[in-house]
Formats: C-alpha cells, sequence, structure tokens
C-alpha cells in the first residue's frame, strides 16, 4: 500500500495479522496527508528484505519508520540496526503474553542504538505515527498548524465528555 506523492514515512509490520493494530498508525497518516507506505516486512521470515528495506529507506526519502511487530519483536530493533532513520515501534498484542513480550522485546535496546517505543496495541500505532508527525512538522508549519488543530479538536472532545449521573 503507498499513498502518492514522494513516501516520507515507511509502515512495516512483521505479518499481515498485525494490521489490525498498525491500521490505527496508517489512519493518522492518512488523516494528516502524510505520504506513507505500508508493507509486511518480517524480520525472521524475510530477513534479507528486512535488511533492504533499511538500507535504502533513507536513499528515498523516507524520514520515519513505524514498525510494529509481535512475540519476540526484532523487527523494529533490527531495522533500527542497518538505518540512521528513527524508527517507532509499535508493540502488537500477541496471543499469549498479551503483547508484554512484544513491548520489552522492542523497548529493551542496549545502548547505541534507539527505538522510540510506544504503547502495546492501537494507542502505540496511532501515537507512533503522531510522533512521526509531529517530527515532519518540526521543519513544516503548514503541517504543525494541522497538529494544532488536532489537538484543540481533541481538547473540545474531552471537554464536552458527559458522565451518566
Ligand atoms: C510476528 O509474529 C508478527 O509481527 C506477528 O505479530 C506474530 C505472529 O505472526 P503470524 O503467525 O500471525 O504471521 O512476527
Amino acid at each position: 500500500m503507498t499513498q502518492a506523492n514522494k513516501v516520507l514515512v515507511g509502515v512495516v509490520m512483521g505479518s499481515s495479522s498485525d494490521w489490525d493494530v498498525m491500521q490505527n498508525a496508517v489512519a493518522i497518516l492518512k488523516e494528516f496527508g502524510i505520504p506513507f507506505e505500508a508493507q509486511v516486512v518480517s524480520a525472521h521470515r524475510m530477513p534479507d528484505e528486512m535488511f533492504s528495506y533499511a538500507e535504502t529507506a533513507r536513499e528515498r526519502g523516507i524520514r520515519a519508520i513505524i514498525a510494529g511487530a509481535g512475540g519476540a519483536a526484532h523487527l523494529p530493533g533490527m531495522i533500527a540496526a542497518k538505518t540512521i532513520v528513527p524508527v517507532f515501534g509499535v508493540p502488537v498484542p500477541s496471543k499469549y503474553l498479551r503483547g508484554e513480550d512484544s513491548l520489552l522485546s522492542i523497548v529493551q535496546m542496549p545502548k547505541g542504538i534507539p527505538v522510540a517505543t510506544f504503547a502495546i496495541g492501537e494507542a502505540g500505532a496511532a501515537n507512533a505515527a503522531l510522533a512521526a508527525v509531529a517530527m515532519l512538522a518540526t521543519t513544516d508549519e503548514a503541517l504543525a498548524q494541522k497538529l494544532i488543530d488536532f489537538r484543540v479538536r481533541q481538547t473540545q472532545v474531552a471537554r464536552d465528555m458527559v458522565l451518566p449521573v
């Protein structure tokens, strides 16, 4: 899946089974009009493609990579090892350990190769995309204004909340 224009954000995931969670990142990128691509790049089943994706990301103009994986989730860390493009890791919930395994696999990177790690699941996927938007907004005033507007709308939704009491 690719959105037109020069791709700025790459969204990768270890399996199509991660899509339910990772589509929340894609939804945010679409909302902000960020050109993106999304694809399966499995670290343990497609290691050659994973390396080539990471090695070519920067020269293709990609400014952030959002990488989601579950279980022994080495995809974000291994991609980060092969590129200086910032990597945002999303722990995908796993069947038996509910994503705590994914979270610890992604967040506990040894010193020297950072992976900015987000919450387990949908919130993490959406926040990874919002962080990518915020990063791009540091050099794009129109995008910064969109992000400010998004926050204002979000605040209003909270202010309008009514409790059933
Ligand atoms: C990981 O294994 C994927 O990121 C996914 O979360 C998990 C299960 O993959 P499938 O067995 O559903 O393909 O590599």
